[in-house]
């Protein structure tokens, strides 16, 4: 028999329909989780698509957690909140209220299951990676399909292999292996692979430390990391409570891998991730002493107990110089903390503890002053995320951003532990309370459950079925790298998550050109179609679904592309949007905005398409979506595909 990897036989014990051998990679693959998540800045749009499939149940075990639009500064938050509640019962979901964690973090700690897999509408859902579990982002739409028991179809990945060496020293963490890894494989052009960690390093990486490294490998754009479930994973597993979760997954001797990427854990030193978009991975050594206004210790890249309380043994007896704020990633690592003796360092030292929450991560309060320089222990640092345009927000480990703060400008954290290098943690137990959700309630109660809908919680859009012919103007032409927080910002905009119109006319492009909305709804308006051109990465970061949903309701019908990334590219054809590349991509120089373009849908089965372009003939392009993506295209969306489905 074939030695298979541990991506391999995840993938092979979660494929659909007991297959026995996986396709090539790069062949279509259909995956049934076992797990599903939604966040609440997903969550209501992925609800709101879950009712109109008409099952009663959840098919997979499924959280749903309230960790991003927590500010509730007016009514609609809170609609949101409970709304979710409501159907969270009604259908039989593991709810966890806000306050209780941030979703990935209260994922791993009381969910995640080696051998299992999870799909989660949020690109960090990556994270459970670290426990050995299969774990994947993607739109909510996709979500709530799986949840509602349908399989799900990915492209069989390469497995690249992280070989780790050495062991690090105490002051760099898990954070710096991720941003060296990253620093290697690149963010973007990773489409078609997953990473898996093997070597001897492992030994020195806890399951914090695994999810840590899983979490970010969303900012490579691949389409899941994985560790293997070993010792480690099952100490862990044990001290939650959870032994019965724990099984081993290991590579076969002698499994193979597309290619090898070694790290020697020994090599690394603390790293920098500049803004914005990673723009380099700088040994923290090349920026020390630069000043800084602000410094946020959180997220679910870096809010784990370990981590938050080697800042406490850093901040121990110290005040920080500069506005510090600390969001633990759950209920249960911010009592451990207190516990442990933590919370009462951290106030001690000046710093700010905010709620366990996404927080500042997401621009939900914490904003940088104009022209600011913040240090963050989260994983992007998009234009505009954290809710002042001009700030820069500078991407670190825990330790650097601790040390930081102590100093007040950059600062290497070994440079400040002198001889205290060990920087031992304070071990006191994880605490487990699974009280803290709601849990699934019975059939027979959870059929009486009455669903709440606040005032701004509006229908899903019904979208019409695509054109034999796509005519009118190209409303946007733009770069490379365009993220979904260009697209369909978050911060200030976050609340309107729950009203696609209203998020639309007020936030689509905002920061890239505030006419946008008005122009492209004008045009729709009129009854043309409007197009988006760009370059390269179009749609990288978010899974956020409205980042589709909402340029689709302006009338945007197509978008043609260098090249698109994964999670974004389904999204759009979730909404009935063409994605589409160049033949030739030199041939982008050849579109401006406002042009007029034409397009024929006649051929989009053929894969031979043509857009016209007054004045300067016919361009060639390819469908960037699958074949099997095209009834859905052509319906529409996903929702219209399956409205017409079941009216059949
Ligand atoms: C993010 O980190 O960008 C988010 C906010 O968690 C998103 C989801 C969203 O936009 O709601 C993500 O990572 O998918
Ligand atoms: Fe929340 Fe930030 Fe993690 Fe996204 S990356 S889930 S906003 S903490």
């Amino acid at each position: 028999m074939t030695a298979l990897n541990v991506a391999q036989k995840i993938l092979l014990a979660n494929a659909a329909g007991g297959l026995k051998q996986l396709p090539e990679a790069g062949q279509p693959l259909e995956i049934q989780f076992t797990h599903t998540l939604y966040q609440d800045a997903t969550g209501t749009a992925a609800a709101l698509a879950f009712e109109k499939m008409g099952v009663d149940r959840v098919k997979t075990t499924s959280v749903i957690v309230v960790d991003h639009k927590t500010l509730q500064v007016g009514y609609i938050d809170s609609d949101d909140h409970h709304y979710l509640e409501s159907f969270s019962k009604k259908y039989g979901c593991y709810f966890s209220r806000c306050g209780n964690g941030i979703c990935h973090s209260v994922f791993l700690q009381d969910f995640a299951a080696p051998g299992k897999s999870v799909i989660g509408s949020d690109s960090h859902t990556t994270n459970a990676g670290g426990m050995g579990m299969l774990a994947m982002g993607a739109g909510g739409t996709d979500v709530s399909f799986a949840m509602a028991g349908t399989s799900y179809k990915i492209e069989m990945p390469q497995v690249v292999q992280v070989n780790l060496t050495g062991a690090l020293h105490p002051a760099v963490l898990a954070k710096d292996v991720i941003l060296n890894v990253l620093k290697v494989i690149g963010i973007k052009g990773n489409k078609g692979i997953c990473l898996e960690y093997t070597g001897p390093g492992l030994k020195s990486l806890n399951v914090s430390d695994r999810a840590t490294i899983c979490n970010m490998g969303t900012e490579g754009g691949v389409a899941f990391s994985i560790f293997p479930s070993d010792e480690m994973t099952k100490a862990y597993l044990d001290g939650r409570k959870r032994s019965q979760d724990y099984q081993p997954l290991v590579a076969d001797a002698g499994a193979v891998y597309s290619r090898t990427v070694e790290i020697n854990l020994s090599d690394l030193q603390p790293t920098i991730a500049m803004y914005p978009r990673l723009k380099s991975m700088d040994p923290i050594k090349a920026h020390a002493g630069a000043p800084i206004d602000a410094v946020f210790i959180g997220s679910c890249t870096n809010a784990n107990y370990e981590n938050l309380a080697r800042v406490g043994e850093i901040l121990r007896g110290k005040k920080v110089k500069v506005d510090t704020a600390i969001a633990p990633g759950s209920q249960a690592i911010a009592r451990q903390l207190a516990a442990a003796g933590y919370l009462e360092i951290f106030y001690a030292a000046g710093v700010r503890v905010m709620e366990n929450a996404c927080s500042a991560c997401i621009g939900q309060g914490f904003s940088p002053a104009s022209k600011g320089v913040m240090l963050s222990t989260a994983n992007r640092n998009f234009e505009g995320r954290s809710g002042t345009e001009t700030a820069s927000v500078h991407l670190v480990s825990p330790a650097t951003a601790a040390a930081s703060a102590v100093m007040g400008c950059i600062t290497d954290p070994r440079d400040m532990l002198g001889n205290n290098a060990e920087l031992a943690i304070k071990l006191v137990p994880p605490v487990v309370d699974m009280d803290s959700y709601v849990a699934p309630l019975p059939v027979a109660e959870a059929a009486k459950v009455t669903m709440v809908y606040g005032p701004d919680i509006a229908p899903l859009p019904t979208l019409d079925p695509l054109p034999a012919k796509l005519s009118g103007e190209v409303m946007l032409k733009l770069g490379n790298e365009i993220t979904t927080d260009h697209i369909q910002p978050a911060g200030k905009y976050l609340s309107l998550r729950s009203n696609a119109d209203e998020y639309a006319k007020q936030a689509t492009f905002v920061q890239v050109d505030k006419t946008f909305s008005a122009r492209a709804a004008a045009v729709r308006d009129a009854g043309k179609h409007g197009f988006i051109v760009a370059g390269d990465g179009y749609g990288m970061g978010s899974s956020r679904e409205h980042a589709g949903l909402c340029p689709r309701i302006l009338g945007i019908r197509a978008i043609v592309a260098k090249g698109f990334e994964r999670i974004h590219l389904a999204n759009l054809a979730n909404f009935g949007i063409v994605g589409l590349t160049f033949e030739n991509p030199a041939d982008l120089d050849r579109i401006q905005q406002g042009a007029e373009v034409s397009l024929d849908m006649g051929s989009l089965e053929s894969g031979n398409l043509k857009l016209v372009v007054k004045g300067d003939g016919e361009i060639p392009l390819k469908l960037a979506q699958g074949k099997e993506d095209i009834p859905m295209i052509r319906a529409g969306g996903a929702l219209s595909l399956f409205a017409s489905q079941q009216a059949a």
